[in-house]
C-alpha cells in the first residue's frame, strides 16, 4: 500500500525533529496563558502540533500547506469530473504527498474493497427512535464499528508501540471506507423510504455517496459532494471535533472511540451544527418576506436580529479574519450551476449588506462569512433539504482529517495528554484578591 509505505518512510525524520525539540529546546518558553484565556475557553493558547493542516488567520486553511484553489486545482481529478477524487485528499492529509492519478486511485480502490458494512449497523440505526438526530445515529454507528478495531485486538495481545499506527491506518481506512454508506443509510431510513441504492463499483467515494441515496443520474449534484467532502475535511488540530478526538485517542482509545468523540462535539450547535442554523435563518428570512427582500428590507432585518441579541448565522470566526476560502469555492460552484436560485440571490445579498453592518459596532473581529454561509443553500438547490442532515455531511468529511491526525499521532509516539485545572480560589490568591 502506497500511502502506508510513505508513512513509514517519512516517521524517522519527523521524529528525528521532534525529538530535537525535545532535547534541545524543551525549556523553550512558547506563549503565556492569562486569565482571560483560561475564562475564555482556553481561546488561542497554542496547546499543540499538527501538520496536517494549519488555518492562517488571512489565507484560511492550508491542507498539508496547500491552500483551498490550490488543493481543489492540484489534486487528481474524478472521472468526468473537474473536481478532486477524496481518496487523493487523503493521501494528501496522510502523507503531506501530492498524489498521481494512480495514487489517488489506489486510495479509492481500497475503499471500495472495505466498504462492506455488517448488517448488525444497520439493526442498531433501525432500533432508534426516528426523532434520533441523524448526528446521534452517526456517532452510534461509528461506535457500533468499534468491535471491528483491529488496533483495540493488538493491543491486548501486546503488539509493539511503534506499531501501533500501522493499526491506526488500517482501522481509519476501515472505517473511513464504510462512511459514505453510513451517511447514506441515516438519511435515507430516516427521511425516505429507507432504501438505500447499492454502492455503484464505477463511482469514486464522494459521488457514490450521491448515488446511494438516489442522485446517480445527477451529475452535478456528485460534483458538489466532491467539492463539498475535499473542503470540510480538516481544519487544524484544535478545534472542538479534533481536539477532541486527538485527546480521546491520546488515552489509546482505538479509532472508532475517538472518531465518534469527535463527531459527537461536532454535533454541538457552535461548532458543525451550526450549518443547520444557517440554513434555516436564510429561510426564514424568505419565508418572512416571501420573496427576495430589498436591500433596504434585509439591512432592517438584520439590524433587528443583532438588537433582539441574535448573531447572524454564518459570520464570523474563531481564527478567521478574512472571509473563508471555503465559502469563496462554494460560491464559485453556485455562481455556475445555479445562478438563479433565489436562495442563492439571498446569500449574495447578505454577503454583499451584513459585514458592514457586522462591523459597525468594532465587536466582532470578523464580520466575514465562514463557510456555512453558503454550504447549506448549495444541499438545498439539489433537494437535500432535511438541514438536520447536514452536519453529518461534515462529519463524513471530517473524520478524514481526524483519523488523520491521529494516525500520526500513534506514529510519532505522542503522549496522553494531561493539562492541569485549578480552583477559582488559587487564581484569586494567585492576582492577590484574597
Ligand atoms: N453575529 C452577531 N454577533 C457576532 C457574530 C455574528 N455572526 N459573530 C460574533 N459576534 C459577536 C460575538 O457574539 C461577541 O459578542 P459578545 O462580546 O457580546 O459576546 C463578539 O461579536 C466578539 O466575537 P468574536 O470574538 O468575533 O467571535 P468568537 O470567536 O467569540 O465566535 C463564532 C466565533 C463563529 C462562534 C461567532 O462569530 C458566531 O457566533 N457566529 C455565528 C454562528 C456561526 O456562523 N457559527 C459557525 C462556526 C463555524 F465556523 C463552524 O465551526 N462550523
Amino acid at each position: 500500500m502506497i500511502i502506508k509505505e510513505k508513512i513509514q518512510e517519512q516517521i524517522p525524520r519527523w521524529m528525528e525533529r521532534i525529538q530535537r525539540l525535545k532535547k534541545e529546546y524543551s525549556n523553550f518558553v512558547v506563549g503565556e496563558v492569562t486569565i482571560e484565556q483560561i475564562l475564555s475557553g482556553i481561546r488561542g493558547v497554542q496547546i499543540s502540533i499538527s501538520d496536517i493542516s494549519y488555518v492562517d488567520p488571512y489565507e484560511g486553511i492550508r491542507l498539508r500547506g496547500y491552500t483551498i484553489s490550490q488543493v481543489l486545482s492540484l489534486l487528481p481529478k474524478a472521472k468526468n469530473s473537474r473536481m478532486p477524487l477524496a481518496g487523493g485528499l487523503y493521501h494528501l492529509l496522510l502523507t503531506g504527498e501530492l498524489p498521481s492519478q494512480k495514487e489517488a486511485e489506489e486510495v479509492e480502490e481500497i475503499w471500495r474493497c472495505r466498504s462492506e458494512v455488517p448488517q448488525y449497523v444497520w439493526d442498531v440505526i433501525c432500533s432508534m427512535p426516528p426523532e434520533t438526530h441523524p448526528m446521534t445515529l452517526f456517532s452510534q454507528a461509528i461506535m457500533a464499528l468499534q468491535p471491528q478495531s483491529l488496533f483495540a485486538r493488538a493491543y491486548l495481545e501486546g503488539v509493539q508501540k511503534s506499531q501501533y499506527w500501522e493499526y491506526y491506518l488500517e482501522d481509519s481506512l476501515n472505517l473511513t471506507a464504510k462512511i459514505p454508506q453510513i451517511a447514506a443509510f441515516i438519511y435515507c431510513w430516516k427521511y425516505k423510504d429507507g432504501k438505500v441504492e447499492p454502492p455503484d463499483p464505477n463511482l469514486d467515494w464522494s459521488a457514490s455517496f450521491a448515488q446511494m441515496i438516489g442522485k446517480g443520474s445527477d451529475w452535478e449534484y456528485q460534483e458538489l459532494m466532491r467539492l463539498y467532502l475535499v473542503i470540510h475535511s480538516d481544519h487544524e488540530g484544535a478545534n472542538v471535533s479534533a481536539h477532541t478526538s486527538h485527546l480521546v485517542s491520546s488515552a489509546l482509545s482505538d479509532i472508532y472511540l475517538s472518531s465518534a468523540a469527535g463527531m459527537n462535539g461536532l454535533a454541538g450547535p457552535l461548532h458543525g451544527l451550526a450549518n443547520q442554523e444557517c440554513i434555516r435563518w436564510l429561510l426564514n428570512v424568505y419565508d418572512h418576506f416571501q420573496r427576495l427582500p430589498s436591500d433596504e428590507e434585509l439591512e432592517g432585518y438584520i439590524r433587528n436580529q443583532l438588537s433582539a441579541g441574535y448573531v447572524i448565522p454564518g459570520y464570523g470566526h474563531a481564527v478567521l479574519r478574512v472571509t473563508d476560502p471555503r465559502f469563496t469555492a462554494q460560491m464559485e460552484f453556485a455562481e455556475q450551476f445555479l445562478p438563479q436560485d433565489p436562495l442563492f440571490q439571498l446569500v449574495k445579498q447578505v454577503y454583499r449588506l451584513a459585514p458592514s453592518i457586522l462591523g459597525e459596532n468594532g465587536k466582532i473581529k470578523n464580520p466575514r462569512p465562514n463557510v456555512d454561509a453558503i454550504n447549506g443553500c448549495l444541499q438545498y438547490y439539489y433537494g437535500v433539504r432535511e438541514v438536520d442532515f447536514y452536519t453529518v455531511l461534515f462529519g463524513v468529511s471530517r473524520l478524514l482529517g481526524l483519523t488523520a491526525h491521529a494516525i500520526w499521532a500513534r506514529a510519532l509516539g505522542k503522549p496522553i495528554e494531561r493539562p492541569k485545572s485549578l480552583t477559582t480560589q488559587m487564581l484569586e490568591e494567585r492576582v492577590g484578591i484574597i
